[in-house]
């Protein structure tokens, strides 16, 4: 630190995130930005081909029918809406490792690699296996961001998830059991806080969270269309219902954490 007129000013600005000296930084950072500026834009802006596959209540899944070699790799964009939780509280759930039994289905092991930060972690997971297909797993960085809310600068920060495949020589590919599956993931939060009209203090009443979910799964080796279909039609809807019912259930008691 310098001095200047009296008052200590910082050399550099800080960085956005500790992460930031990490050899996987600069992947990270762009990645993150080009995911969340997508998963800002509604269905009807993203192009052609959203196609509505699941809806219950407030939740909508889009999906655009894509193969890259004979696989199926259709990206999927769903949107919610739930009462009483904030973004960041979602995104803090979705995030944390010692959660994520709790709530995700697919899982049937889990390891953190690396802290590359407080906010910047490397997995390891391996999944449940679909009879006759091969097991899978899955190896990427996982990052959570605070975005700054610029249509409403006195509402509330948006927050995002966004995991995304990577390697590691120590966890190489298609080796053992497993086959890997390359993933592309982001979950965006928007908090909306309708105040109590008499002054009253905010409460989880007044409370409304938009999610939107996206992500591109490339199955890594051949599976039946039909049958990769069939499962994401089947595991996506009960993903979303499964982990916002566990984050209101978590949090119903707890201080709001904008
Ligand atoms: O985003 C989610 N979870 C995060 C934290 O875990 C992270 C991980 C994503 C992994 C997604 C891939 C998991 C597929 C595993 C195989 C399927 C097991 C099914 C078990 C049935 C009991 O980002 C939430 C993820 C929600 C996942 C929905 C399922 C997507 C299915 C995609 C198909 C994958 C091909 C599997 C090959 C089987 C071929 C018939």
């Amino acid at each position: 630190e310098r001095l200047k007129a009296g008052k200590a000013i910082p050399d550099t600005p800080p960085p956005t995130s500790p992460a930031g000296q990490h050899r996987l930084w600069p992947e990270i950072d762009t990645l993150v930005k080009q995911q969340v500026s997508m998963a800002r834009l509604g269905v009807g802006e993203c192009g052609a081909g959203w196609q509505l596959f699941a809806e219950d209540g407030e939740m909508r899944m889009y999906r655009r029918e894509e193969e890259v070699d004979g696989m199926v790799v259709d990206p999927l964009k769903a949107v919610h809406t739930v009462k009483g939780i904030t973004g960041h509280e979602l995104c803090h759930y979705f995030f944390k490792p010692e959660y994520r039994y709790d709530w995700e289905t697919t899982l049937e092991n889990m390891q953190v690699l690396e802290t590359i930060s407080d906010d910047t972690l490397l997995f390891f997971q391996t999944h449940k296996r679909i009879w006759p297909a091969s097991q899978r797993d899955t190896l990427f960085w996982s990052h959570m961001r605070r975005l700054p809310n610029d249509q409403d600068r006195d509402g509330p920060d948006i927050w995002a998830v966004v995991n995304n495949s990577t390697d590691l020589a120590s966890y190489p590919p298609n080796t053992g059991k497993c086959v890997r599956i390359f993933l592309t993931v982001c979950l965006l939060c928007q908090t909306r806080i309708d105040p109590p009209k008499d002054g009253a203090p905010i409460s989880r009443d007044n409370i409304t969270c938009k999610i939107t979910y996206c992500s591109v799964v490339n199955p890594g080796g051949w599976a039946p269309a039909s049958v990769l279909r069939a499962v994401y039609k089947r595991e996506y809807p009960k993903f979303l219902k499964r982990f916002t019912a566990f984050v209101t259930n978590k949090t119903k008691d707890k201080p709001i954490m904008f």
